[in-house]
């Protein structure tokens, strides 16, 4: 079980040692007793107490009643799926890694996304960064890259993390709001520690609410460490990048979505790869030799800083396909532990005092979370290597460690398990010449906190920008204090005039006096206009009422299903809708639970005119979409329907009465997903 296997998934095969099929079996007690009854306690007659004595009905209940464990204090709501990393360019000039060297193997891995701020019943679709935590079981050990998918933090040293998050979480005394920094406390710490400006512009950004798991980028976020076999380090950045590209919701169909479907983002990524469509991520790196640490501008170390790409390019290396759902939630899920400390020969780290810190804490909060020591025995967080040394003992421990000897050195095991040497792929720390006095105080190079806000806000296309102005309006007008408020203001007037301009004018604040920028620079690849646009696996809702044109519609399904969209029909009633020609079609919704927000493009093909309560809701249907910038096509009677309600000539309104036209001018609208020139129709 424990020993590698090339050809096939090693982690696959090591939990399928883990796995139970309880289907067709008898019931037994956890002793593997069979039980005789059991919906009835043993009573001292039928109407009788229940007696001491049923061992069955205890077992039971205390196992239910032991059921729950900790949530995360941070990260809690988060969603977990199997897959497998293929290396494209080996890596040895820059680090000794083996899974980033053998380009003919096969890594399997363990992704967990996840909000932050939730509690773990919380929806999916709020305004937050996303956790982006990927456990590589290599072949040298598990190496975790525990990233996020906005790639720079609100604070620079971890000692203030627990009051980062007190003060985004519900407020203390009424333990609201929920999942929300759209409140007072939030951002009183924002406008007093202002080393989060740059991250409170991603936040506000279209970043924090992606339209899916599978269309977000994942960052390292930290400065670390490639160490090659010479012993020479090169620091590095680590990216994913979505093969689908970047995407987002607009906020209103964020807001909407934590309502109608709170489970929004795991139905999306259970859903794709259910249907086959799997989720595809490039590994990148930026690479800066050491020699270059001092050469960008500001501090490699300072983790509110990114490295344009513009400046130093991403190389692509690798690519992870997302392939298999979990089997069970609580068992993966929410059992996997993730450590930045669980690194390969190869990986280090640097001094960034943030990194620093994590390195203590995630064990830490394990430790608390899963009940003792033993987690890394728990079969989603066990290597597909064994490990061997002398720890022992503690609360649910698992391996039967055989022998007397458990302690180093010793020579009645010949002083085994013995420590390896580098040569045979011993872990050894990358030697960093260190000195300095000790000293409570931040870095000098740590306190430039606006040019790299204003360079992101210089980055944004217009609707990006008017997104992050409501987003600054809609919190800020959450929050109570106008001392707050007004400290925001004066705070981001320094990355932007224009834009603490604008949102001071929403919340009623007097416009900011000083201020100002003088950083002009900005970096295309920031902007979510510049990212990869695709038709693939988007949603489309068709809504249909019985007499439509059979061939028609069936040629068109055909062709969006075969270009790799997933329609689903809306219609009066669940069962089949009829077209002519003997053509049927299944109904996947009616109204009463298809929302427009659930989807990414509307087709209308008849509207049932003889139904006024079916020609309401697709009205407001189609309003809706359309007010959320979404494709809308037509055919058939369908767009007499668009014509009546006068969207007929609007941007991304697809009418065609030749159905070869109409299919390839749809599926272009759909691929580029919004229609911001709405906006000013
Ligand atoms: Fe975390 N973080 N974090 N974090 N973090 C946790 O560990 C912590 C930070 C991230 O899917 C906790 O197992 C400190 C940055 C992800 O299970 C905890 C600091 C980034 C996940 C913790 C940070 C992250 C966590 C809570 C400041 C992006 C979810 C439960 C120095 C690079 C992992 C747990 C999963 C989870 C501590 C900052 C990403 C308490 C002290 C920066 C994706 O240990």
């Amino acid at each position: 079980m424990d020993e590698l296997n090339d050809e096939k998934n090693s982690k696959d095969e090591q939990l399928e040692a883990f796995r139970v099929d309880d289907k067709g079996k008898k019931l037994t007690t956890n002793q593997g007793l069979k039980v005789s009854e059991d919906e009835f306690s043993l009573k001292a007659g039928v109407r009788g107490p229940t007696l001491m004595e049923d061992f069955h009905f205890r077992e039971k209940l205390t196992h239910f009643d032991h059921e729950r464990i900790p949530e995360r204090v941070v990260h809690a709501r988060g969603f977990g799926v199997h897959g497998e990393f293929q290396l494209y360019k080996n890596m040895e000039k820059y680090t000794r890694a083996k899974f980033l060297q053998d380009t003919s193997k096969k890594t399997p891995i363990f992704v967990r996304f996840s909000t932050v701020n939730g509690a773990r019943g919380s929806a999916d679709t709020v305004r937050d960064a996303r956790g982006f935590a990927t456990k590589f079981y290599t072949e040298e050990g598990n190496y975790d890259l525990v990233g996020n998918n906005i790639p720079v933090f609100f604070i620079q040293d971890a000692i203030k993390f627990p009051d980062l998050v007190h003060s985004f979480k519900p407020e203390p005394d009424n333990d609201i709001p929920q999942a929300s920094t759209a409140h007072d406390t939030f951002w009183d710490f924002v406008a007093n520690n202002q080393e989060s400006a740059h991250m409170i512009m991603w936040i506000m950004s279209d970043r924090a609410i992606p339209r899916s798991f599978r269309m977000m980028e994942g960052f390292g976020v930290h400065t670390f460490r490639l160490v090659n076999d010479q012993g020479v380090a090169h620091f590095v950045k680590f990216h994913w990048k979505p093969a689908l590209g970047t995407h987002s919701f607009v906020w209103d169909e964020a807001r909407k979505l934590t309502g109608i479907d709170p489970d929004y983002h795991r139905n999306d990524l259970w859903g794709a790869i259910e249907k086959g469509f799997y989720p595809e991520f490039e590994l990148g790196v930026q690479i800066l030799a050491e020699e270059d640490e001092f050469s960008l501008g500001f501090d490699i170390l300072d983790a509110t800083k990114i490295w344009p790409e513009e400046d130093i390019p991403v190389t692509i290396i690798g690519k992870m396909t997302l392939n298999r759902n979990v089997d069970n939630f609580f068992a993966e899920t929410e059992q996997a532990a993730f450590h930045l400390g669980n690194v390969v020969p190869g990986i280090d780290f640097t001094n960034d005092p943030l990194l620093q810190g994590r390195l203590f804490s995630y064990l830490d909060t394990q430790l608390i979370r899963l009940g003792g020591p033993n987690f890394h025995e728990i079969p989603i967080n066990r290597p597909v290597v064994p490990f061997h040394n002398n720890q022992r003992d503690g609360y649910h421990r698992q391996t039967i460690n055989l022998g007397k000897v458990n302690y180093h050195r010793n020579s009645l095991a010949g002083n085994t398990p013995e420590p390896a040497s580098v040569e045979e792929g011993g872990y050894a720390s990358y030697q960093e010449k260190v000195e300095g006095v000790k000293i409570r105080a931040r870095s000098e190079s740590f306190s430039d906190h606006f040019s790299q806000a204003t360079l992101f806000w210089n980055s944004m296309s217009p609707p990006e920008k008017m997104h992050i102005i409501d987003a600054f309006s809609f919190e800020l007008e959450k929050v109570k204090s106008d001392s707050v408020k007004k400290q925001v203001v004066d705070m981001f007037a320094n990355v932007s005039l224009e834009l603490a301009t604008a949102f001071a004018k929403n919340i009623g604040v007097n416009p900011p006096k000083g201020g100002g920028s003088t950083i002009t620079k900005s970096s295309p690849a920031l902007s979510q206009e510049n990212t990869t646009k695709s038709e693939k696996t988007r949603k489309v809702a068709v809504i249909l009422t019985d007499g439509f044109n059979g061939p028609e519609v069936k040629y068109v399904l055909d062709r969006l299903v075969n270009e790799g969209m997933m329609p689903e029909i809306i219609s009066e009633n669940i069962g089949t809708v009829q077209g002519t020609d003997g053509f049927n079609v299944k109904v996947d919704h009616t109204f009463l639970t298809a929302k427009s927000v659930l989807f990414d493009a509307v087709y209308m093909i008849r509207g049932s005119y003889n139904n006024k309560m079916f020609n309401k809701d697709a009205a407001y249907f189609i309003d809706e979409a359309f007010s959320h910038y979404k494709p809308i096509g037509a055919t058939g009677e369908g767009i007499k329907w668009l014509e009546v309600n006068h969207f007929v000539g609007k941007p991304g309104v697809i009418s065609e009465t030749d159905i070869t036209k109409f299919v390839p001018e749809f599926v272009e609208a759909i691929a580029a997903h919004r229609f911001w020139q709405r906006m000013l129709v």
